[in-house]
């Protein structure tokens, strides 16, 4: 029996990959906002629609021409929210939101990881309106737009809703694929064993990179 064994740094992304001779360093990781949007085209909901030509969906079709329209003659019209299924959960860096002029001057941004319980990952009193980068710091799998006061009498419109995710924490930029290094960090690490057939078969002879030696346990 024999073991020759590799492990690679799996995690976060370093920004030194920016750098094409840069060598992967997992002790000094720093996440990198991946620039493919997760809410595209998923699945929505809303609180409520102003009509039905302005569903909720209309918010994360990657299509300008659309928006989402909360009713705004209905008690609790300042409460309206939107929502996406991102499908799994995603740790979040960055949503943008395109506004129609009705938008929402006091608002949350919102992540949840079940759909029911929600964590307020962005807060703001003042929403300016127009095309809105936010820098967000959570993960879920929902994020909602809970509005809090409308800017106008009319209500929140959005055009576009994106989401973006963190490259390298266990999902990458939109394809749930995992960022993992190419160095071996067990390479010459301290390595024990249950037990060792011989002295040309100890533990530390699997962790040594090279393939022709090994590790095998009393027999
Ligand atoms: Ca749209």
């Amino acid at each position: 029996m024999g073991l020759s064994l590799l492990l690679g740094a799996c995690g976060s992304q370093n920004s030194a990959l920016n750098s094409p001779t840069a060598p992967l360093l997992s002790s000094q990781a720093t996440n990198v906002c991946a620039t493919t949007d997760l809410a595209a085209n998923h699945p929505a909901l809303s609180s409520g629609d102003e009509f039905s030509g302005t569903p909720a969906s209309a918010a994360f079709d990657n299509n300008l021409t659309t928006r989402w329209s909360s009713p705004f003659t209905v008690p609790g019209a300042d409460s309206q929210w939107v929502q996406v299924d991102l499908g799994s959960v995603q740790s979040l860096c960055q949503v943008t939101l395109q506004w129609e002029a009705a938008y929402g001057k006091s608002f949350e941004i919102q992540s949840s990881l079940d759909g029911a319980s929600w964590t307020p990952i962005y807060t703001t009193t003042t929403g300016p309106g127009g095309n809105q980068t936010i820098d967000v710091s959570g993960s879920g799998r929902y994020v909602r737009m809970q509005g809090v006061k409308c800017a106008t009498g009319y209500g929140y419109s959005l055009s576009s809703m994106l989401v973006y995710g963190t490259a390298g924490t266990g999902t990458g930029p939109g394809t749930g694929t995992t960022i993992c290094g190419t160095e071996n960090v067990a390479l010459n690490k301290p390595a024990t064993a249950s037990s060792t057939e011989n002295v040309a078969t100890t533990p530390d002879l699997a962790v040594d990179g090279n393939a022709a030696t090994r590790w095998s346990p009393t027999t």
